[in-house]
């Protein structure tokens, strides 16, 4: 059928739109969505069920534009679907405070699912709500109640294919056989460089098909009925993610940037926008125009989506009267908040338990606290007897049994990072995900993309330290510590015993609105005899009192540290002791969180004119936010060594002696 002179003012809606808020802003990337116009309309007025009065809906179709450059795209779909936002908010695009910054954002624009922009992440958000439906649907849907039930669209661009995270994430999509999962790939030939001959000429269909993807293609994406056949097709094959190979033309209707670089990253021009306006036999070449009958058509998606959502609505509600507590567990999970006393299982360490790895502690709380907390989908990236994040009793999420809450993601640490991302956007589920804290570096990308979305990812790193050892310096983290604690919002725990670890276990469960990292070491750690120093709860506050010079006297240094090298920092307080030097001991779990605390606080745990010594097996960089102008900070600034980790330490100058020294030079 040819497209109608309705449905081509419809999309022709989306590349005015799209030029004139470039055009207008002075920035912006006006080519993709031109190009991508008749798939945004298609998929949002037909093909998504979605409700634009409610962008929350749980079982609403997920669309992540991956590209998120193209944001127009989104933008204009958005506003002409009905959702809350306006043409003002149109013409706003990328101003201060606007509803339309430059790349999409979660919580600024009502229908964004997730924050896109750099390339490939996207994609691999999309796997992670795709295995959240699957996992969440075989958890709770009913014979002839399927409450869960939903299609993850994304559409991504030859960038979002070049970035290996792509690879990670579309294999392990193959793999576990997400067959509600459909792509588009843009296929434009064009990057900001030029044509993709001079970089990129894999065939992306082939590589999609030895993923186990099913590839479809569309000659041309101005094809609405080959648009419909394909998404039909995709749907049919329930066991495979779907891409569709949809050839593009960048800056489509314009005379003279169509097909180039061009159209990609800039104004088109004032004259350009005319002339393309004409070309396309626009109305008018006012700018923000929007033609009444395509508004009017556009809109129609409000009464389909609340009819859709009316629907679930019933089939809801009858699921309540005969499955009320899968009704009210559903909901618990989906505002992510825990079951009472869910951590009462967790047993207390005692000095009985001997000297207990940060890792095996947190192994052993994890298992004791499993069962209540079904929200939890966790797993490693090929280091599961490393990270300690099996869980007995659990099996292995697998295509025949999607209940199973046990990921192996492989050696996949990035496109892990982006999956939990897209499982925590999804709503519902938990999820934790191991590797060595060195390969932090390697999920980088996604762990920001998680802090700046305040999502509730919590990241297992052991081997935190040169505390590994004999695996020597490309496995020793020197600068992932500080590195990390730079992230704003990301949560960064660093127990220094069994007991910190419990209580970092609990932080991370119930905190909500940042991800949280918990870095754990390999080598064991001392009992820390709480009836005798501070409480471990104090790790809650970030960092806390753990020792004090006798009642009475004043101590006359502060030594402060983290993890394993709390145990230096009480043997130095002790030989000061000694040595007739009263000394305060602060443990410094988690810098994030006691940033958060009153003045008022931080003042009682580091009291001003009291000169403070810190030591770390890491680099010295986070600390000197801690110790003063004065203060000194024991760190890490060379690669590790390859040895027995007591060798290493010494070599270093990880040691109590130091610390004793420094003290003693301070007072
Ligand atoms: C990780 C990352 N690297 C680089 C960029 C900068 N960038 C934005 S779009 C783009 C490539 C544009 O080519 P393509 O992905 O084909 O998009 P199109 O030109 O078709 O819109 C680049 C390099 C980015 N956004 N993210």
């Amino acid at each position: 059928m040819p497209t109608s002179d309705l449905d081509l003012l419809c999309i022709n809606t989306i590349r005015t739109l799209a030029m004139d808020a470039v055009q207008k802003a002075e920035s912006g990337h006006p080519g993709t969505p031109m190009a991508l116009a008749p798939l945004g309309y298609r998929l949002f007025t037909k093909h998504m069920r979605h409700d634009p009065a409610d962008p929350h809906w749980p079982n609403r179709d997920r669309f992540v534009l991956s590209c998120g450059h193209a944001s127009m795209l989104l933008y204009s779909c958005l506003f002409l679907s009905g959702y809350d936002l306006t043409l003002d908010d149109i013409k706003q695009f990328r101003q201060w405070e606007s509803r339309t910054p430059g790349h999409p954002e979660l919580g600024y624009t009502p229908g964004v699912e997730t924050t896109t922009g750099p390339l490939g992440q996207g994609i691999s958000n999309a796997v992670g709500m795709a295995m959240a439906e699957s996992h969440l649907s075989a958890v709770f849907n009913k014979p002839n109640q399927s409450i869960v039930d939903h299609y993850t669209y994304f559409i991504c661009s030859d960038g979002d294919l070049m970035e290996g995270i792509s690879h990670e994430a579309s294999s392990f999509a193959g793999h576990y056989k997400f067959g509600k999962l459909i792509g588009f790939y843009d296929d434009n030939h064009i990057t900001i460089d030029g044509s993709t001959d001079l970089t990129f000429t894999d065939d992306t269909a082939k590589r999609f098909e030895a993923y186990g993807w099913q590839v479809l293609h569309i000659a041309d994406v101005n094809d609405l009925d080959a648009i419909d056949r394909a998404i039909a097709e995709a749907k049919a094959d329930a066991t495979r993610p779907t891409l569709v190979v949809t050839r593009t033309h960048i800056g489509y209707g314009s005379p003279h940037k169509q097909d180039t670089a061009k159209a990609h990253g800039e104004a088109l021009g004032a004259d350009e926008v005319k002339l393309t306006k004409e070309n396309l036999g626009w109305p008018t070449t006012d700018a923000f125009y929007v033609p009444p009958e395509a508004l009017a058509e556009w809109r129609k998606t409000k009464e389909r989506g609340a009819a859709a959502q009316a629907k679930w609505n019933d089939l809801w509600a009858a699921y309540m009267g005969q499955h009320p507590d899968d009704a009210t567990e559903y909901e618990r999970r989906l505002a992510d908040r825990r079951r009472p006393g869910w951590s009462k299982g967790i047993p207390a360490f005692t000095a009985e338990n001997g000297k207990v790895a940060s890792r095996a502690a947190f192994g052993a709380v994890l298992n004791a606290s499993a069962e209540q907390l079904p929200e939890l989908v966790g797993g490693s990236a090929d280091l599961t007897p490393s990270n300690n994040t099996s869980v007995k009793a659990w099996k292995n999420f697998n295509p025949e049994d999607r209940t199973a809450r046990y990921v192996h993601y492989g050696i996949r640490e990035h496109g892990m990072a982006g999956i939990m991302n897209g499982m925590a956007l999804h709503g519902g589920i938990v999820p934790y995900g191991g590797t060595f804290l060195i390969f932090s570096d390697y999920m980088r990308p996604s762990v920001r993309l998680a802090a700046f979305m305040k999502q509730h990812v919590i990241y297992v790193f052991t081997h935190d330290s040169i505390g590994l050892g004999e695996d020597g310096p490309t496995h020793q983290p020197i600068e992932q510590l500080s590195a990390l604690r730079a992230i704003p919002n990301l949560v960064v725990i660093r127990p220094a015993d069994a007991t910190e670890s419990t209580v970092a276990w609990e932080v991370a469960m119930n905190l909500q609105g940042s991800p949280i990292a918990l870095v754990l070491t390999r080598q064991k750690l001392g009992f820390i005899d709480r009836t005798k120093y501070g409480k471990a709860t104090g790790l809650e506050q970030g960092a806390y009192v753990l020792a004090d010079p006798p009642s009475g006297t004043k101590p006359k240094v502060v030594l402060m540290s983290s993890g394993s090298e709390v145990a230096l920092v009480l043997e130095a307080h002790q030989k000061l002791a000694e040595q007739g030097v009263p000394s305060r001991v602060v443990s410094m779990p988690t810098m994030e969180l006691f940033r958060r605390q009153s003045a008022q606080y931080q003042e009682s745990v580091l009291p001003a004119g009291v000169p403070r010594v810190a030591i770390e097996a890491a680099h010295p960089m986070s600390w000197y936010e801690w110790v003063g102008s004065d203060g000194v900070v024991l760190g890490l600034t060379r690669y590790g060594a390859s040895a027995p980790y007591e060798k290493v330490y010494e070599e270093l100058g990880i040691t109590v002696d130091r610390v004793v020294t420094a003290a003693k030079t301070l007072v």
